[in-house]
């Protein structure tokens, strides 16, 4: 089962249930469940939605219905390093800061990063960006865990970690900047429940970046390729730090491109995850 943000026949947002690629709105009127946040941080939103779906409003097909990012108002985080492609591509991108790359790559702690707040956030179909100060870019296809405020984790859904290379590569301390900006993070197009995601060992991830008629990228990786656990990163991001709307942390790439690519304005960028869908968004610049 999954549950979207989407938009209703009359164009308002909603939040719906998704199952055998149905979607039925649930009714968050005047009860106790009044948005998707209350609904994941039920004690079992898979039951709570089962309950809320609206019987007024006919059911939809997936190709009907506009999606929206799958989040209120949580946080985005995300972990870096946590696949030996990105410990490999980062040292060859900076080799001043090589070292880093491979020590964070073996350490107990992990590299975790303060990634978008939900204005910064492109859903389903939405432009994502590259900086207009950036000349090497690249997504990043990561599985993002949805957690409550009490980091429970509740779900999955998928993350784009859009990158600018060179700027990251010219100096580590400019990762913030590399990272965060406007339409920074692409996410959707809906969280798979708990119980609904297939085991970790089951899971691929696929990007494929298309450029008018062209396939100009692919590639692949799958989740048992991480060397983190998700309780580790969920424990290490828990320390000392609170989340009173819930969070949403992507765990990191497996998939980087070689270093002749760089994505331009026009791309599309598909990111497929097993047990959750396709995640599309257009590539604007600037
Ligand atoms: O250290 C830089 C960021 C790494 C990252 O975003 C990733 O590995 O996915
Ligand atoms: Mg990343």
């Amino acid at each position: 089962m999954q549950l979207a943000r989407i938009l209703d026949p009359q164009g308002n947002n909603a939040v719906a249930l998704i199952e055998n690629r149905t979607v039925r709105q649930l009714a968050l009127e005047g009860g106790q469940y009044r948005s998707l946040t209350d609904i994941l941080e039920s004690g079992d939103p898979a039951a709570i939605a089962q309950f809320l779906i609206d019987g007024s409003q006919r059911p939809r097909e997936v190709d009907d219905v506009t999606f929206l990012a799958p989040l209120d108002e949580q946080e985005i985080w995300a972990a870096g390093v946590t696949y030996i492609r990105s410990r490999s591509e980062r040292m060859k991108e900076s080799q001043q800061a090589a070292s880093f790359y491979a020590q964070v790559y073996e350490a107990d702690r992990p590299e975790l990063f303060f990634k978008a707040t939900p204005h910064r956030v492109a859903g389903p179909g939405q432009p994502v960006r590259i900086r207009s100060d950036a000349s090497w870019n690249v997504p990043e296809p990561e599985l993002a865990l949805v957690l409550s405020s009490r980091l429970r984790l509740v779900g999955y859904t998928i993350g784009n970690d859009m990158s600018s290379r060179d700027i990251e590569g010219a100096n580590p301390l400019y990762l913030p900047q590399a990272k965060v900006y406007d339409a920074c993070c692409g996410l959707g197009p809906a969280i798979t429940l708990r119980p609904s995601m297939p085991p970790p060992e089951e899971i691929g991830i696929r990007l494929a970046i298309r450029r008018g008629e062209r396939m100009v990228f692919h590639g692949e990786t799958q989740i048992k390729q991480m060397k983190r656990t998700y309780q580790d990163l969920i424990d290490y991001l828990g320390r000392d730090n609170s989340f009173p709307k819930g969070v949403i942390l992507l765990t990191g790439t497996g998939i980087v491109p070689g270093d002749d690519f760089t994505l331009q304005r026009g791309d599309v960028v598909e990111i497929t995850i097993d047990g959750i869908g396709t995640l599309v968004n257009p590539v604007v610049q600037g």
